[in-house]
C-alpha cells in the first residue's frame, strides 16, 4: 500500500509514522508513505500557498495551483484529470475537509483495495473549490468537529487503512475484522488481577467455559451498542438469539454482569 500525503506541515507526520503499527508496516515493506510539502510546488519566489477569499470574509483559502502541480508531479500529467473525466478511479485522490463524507470502516476497506491513496490536507478556512472540481475523487471528514487542518485526519485514515493491509496485523486481523462482530461495539476486556479496588472481573470470564464466555461477550457487545450507538444496531446483522437479548436489554431485564 502506498500513501502520498500533500500538506503544508510535513513535520507533523514524522513522529506519528515513526512509532506504532504504521512504522512496523513500513519496516516490513508492506506500506510506503511519501510526504509532500505543498509549498515546494508553489510557483514564484515567495511560494505562496494561500490567498484571500473572493467575495470577501475572513480567513485564507488554499490556492489551486500548488496542489495541482503537486498532484501532477506525483501521479503524472494525465491521471488526475482523466479519472475525473471518465469516472474510473485508479488512485483515489482524497481531500480532507470537515465538509466531506464521514470516514468509516467501509471506506477504509475501499481505500485499501486500491493499493494506493493520495491524501490532500486542507485547512479549515478552506481549499479553492477547483481542487475538488478538477482533481479530488473523494472528500472526507473524520467526524463532526473542527480541526485546524486535515493532517490529523490523514493520520487517522493512514492508520485505519494500514491495519487492513494483509500481513500487517497477522492473525489479529481475523479477530478484529470478524464479520459477526464488525458492526457492533466491542465487548469489555479484562486482564489480571481478578480484583482491583473492589472491582471484580466478571465470574464467567474465569470459568473456562468458552461457550458461555462467547455468549456473555456477544450480549455485552449488544448491550453497549444499544446504550451508546443504537444507530449501529439498526444496520447490524443480528441472529434470532441476538434479537431476543436486545429485546430483553430494552426491557431492562438482564443484569450487567454474567447472569441471565
Ligand atoms: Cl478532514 N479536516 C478538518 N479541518 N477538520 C475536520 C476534519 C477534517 N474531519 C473532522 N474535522
Amino acid at each position: 500500500m502506498r500513501f502520498d500525503i500533500l500538506t503544508l506541515f510535513p513535520g507533523l507526520f514524522r513522529g506519528v509514522f515513526e512509532e506504532s503499527i504504521v512504522r512496523r508496516a513500513i519496516d516490513a515493506g508492506l506500506v510506503t508513505i511519501a510526504i509532500h510539502n505543498i509549498r515546494d510546488y508553489a510557483p514564484g519566489k515567495h511560494r505562496i500557498t494561500d490567498d484571500a477569499p473572493y467575495g470577501g470574509g475572513g480567513g485564507m483559502v488554499m490556492k489551486v495551483e500548488p496542489i495541482a502541480y503537486a498532484l501532477e508531479a506525483i501521479l503524472g500529467e494525465d491521471l488526475p484529470l482523466r479519472q475525473k473525466r471518465t469516472g474510473l478511479v485508479e488512485v483515489p485522490i482524497v481531500l480532507l475537509t470537515p465538509a466531506g463524507r464521514l470516514f468509516s470502516q467501509a471506506m477504509a476497506r475501499e481505500f485499501e483495495r486500491y493499493g494506493r491513496l493520495v491524501l490532500i490536507c486542507g485547512r479549515y478556512e478552506g481549499v479553492d473549490e477547483r481542487v475538488s472540481q478538477l482533481f479530488a475523487t473523494h472528500e472526507v471528514s473524520i467526524g463532526d468537529y473542527v480541526l485546524s487542518g486535515g493532517e490529523i485526519a490523514a493520520m487517522a485514515i493512514v492508520e485505519a487503512v494500514t491495519r487492513l493491509v494483509p500481513g500487517v496485523l497477522g492473525d489479529m486481523r481475523a479477530i478484529v475484522e470478524d464479520s459477526h462482530s464488525a458492526d457492533l461495539l466491542e465487548h469489555p476486556h479484562y486482564t489480571r488481577p481478578p480484583e482491583f479496588r473492589g472491582a471484580k472481573v466478571p465470574e464467567v470470564l474465569l470459568s473456562g467455559d468458552h461457550a458461555e464466555i462467547a455468549r456473555w461477550r456477544r450480549r455485552e457487545a449488544l448491550r453497549r451498542t444499544l446504550e451508546r450507538r443504537p444507530d449501529l444496531l439498526e444496520k447490524a446483522s443480528l441472529s434470532d438469539q441476538d434479537r431476543l437479548w436486545v429485546e430483553a436489554l430494552r426491557r431492562g431485564e438482564t443484569p450487567s454482569q454474567e447472569g441471565e
